[in-house]
């Protein structure tokens, strides 16, 4: 017979490095292993990135919308959110922080990039979502070569880091995070609007254990909050294999 799902028990991931390569498509073997833990356990993703993003990378044979195949997939950190394909939630960034603030900030990124050479620049600099924006100094429409040669210039540099200070140096009080969470860009949304927010939706679900797994758990990445907040058990993870080895450490090892 068998096993029913334990549902007081809900797993939540992070997207780009804990589930798959940053920005590339999530591989079968994955695929498989999170529909085996879904059958154990409820699953939710939470990524950065907006829906559109994470449907290319959680869904690439397009047999279904992403939002169906788990418990929750909450875009943009929660700021937008689905609960069995049903869409639960939206903010909006604009209405929230008001155009004024909002200029400040995207004028201040465009002076401090326009003042700096990379190896390579390329278009769209700024994606403007529904709940943040995020801010890339190679530019979002690089290819795949230019993005891992950004993230190793980045590396050696610390160039986001760096640009990452200046923004909270100009703008300490404006009620703005301004996070590290890929590979070449940085996320700026309201403080609180960070992944603690799917907890929210989550904390409805009277849930007794919420395991959550993400790689850039460090302060000032965008998974520390919802990694160190006291309602959820926190698993930092190196890569989608680690993250299959832990869970699997978890809920697989008889
Ligand atoms: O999911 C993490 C991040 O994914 C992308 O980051 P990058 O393009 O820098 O690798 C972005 O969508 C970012 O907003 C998101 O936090």
């Amino acid at each position: 017979m068998a096993s029913q799902r334990d549902t007081s028990t809900i797993c939540i991931f992070d997207v780009d490095g804990t589930l798959t390569a940053p920005r590339l498509k999530v591989l079968p073997d994955m695929e498989e292993f999170l529909q085996k833990l879904k059958s154990k356990v409820h699953v939710a993703l939470v990524g950065g990135s907006d829906l559109v993003k994470i449907e290319e990378q959680m869904d690439p044979t397009k047999n279904d919308t992403v939002t169906k195949k788990f418990d929750y997939v909450f875009s943009e950190n929660g700021l937008v959110a689905f609960k069995d394909g049903e869409k639960v939630g939206q903010e909006n960034l604009l209405n929230y922080v008001g155009e004024e603030k909002l200029q400040k900030v995207i004028n201040f990124a465009m002076k401090y990039m326009s003042a700096i050479t990379l190896p390579a620049k390329r278009g769209t600099f700024f994606e403007f979502r529904s709940s943040m924006i995020n801010i890339c100094p190679v530019g979002r429409s690089c290819s795949q070569a230019e993005r891992l040669q950004f993230a190793a210039y980045d590396k050696e540099h610390n160039m986001r880091e760096t640009f990452r200070a200046a923004l909270m140096k100009e703008f300490p009080d404006a009620g703005l995070v301004f996070a590290i969470g890929g590979q070449i860009s940085i996320d700026v949304y309201p403080v609180g609007w960070d992944k603690t927010f799917c907890l929210k939706f989550i904390e409805k679900g009277n849930y007794k254990t919420i395991h959550f797994f993400g790689d850039k758990t460090d302060p000032g990445g965008n998974d520390h909050e919802i990694f160190s907040d006291p309602r959820t058990i926190g698993h930092k993870v190196t890569s989608p294999e680690d993250t299959m080895k832990q869970v699997s450490e978890l809920f697989f090892k008889d």
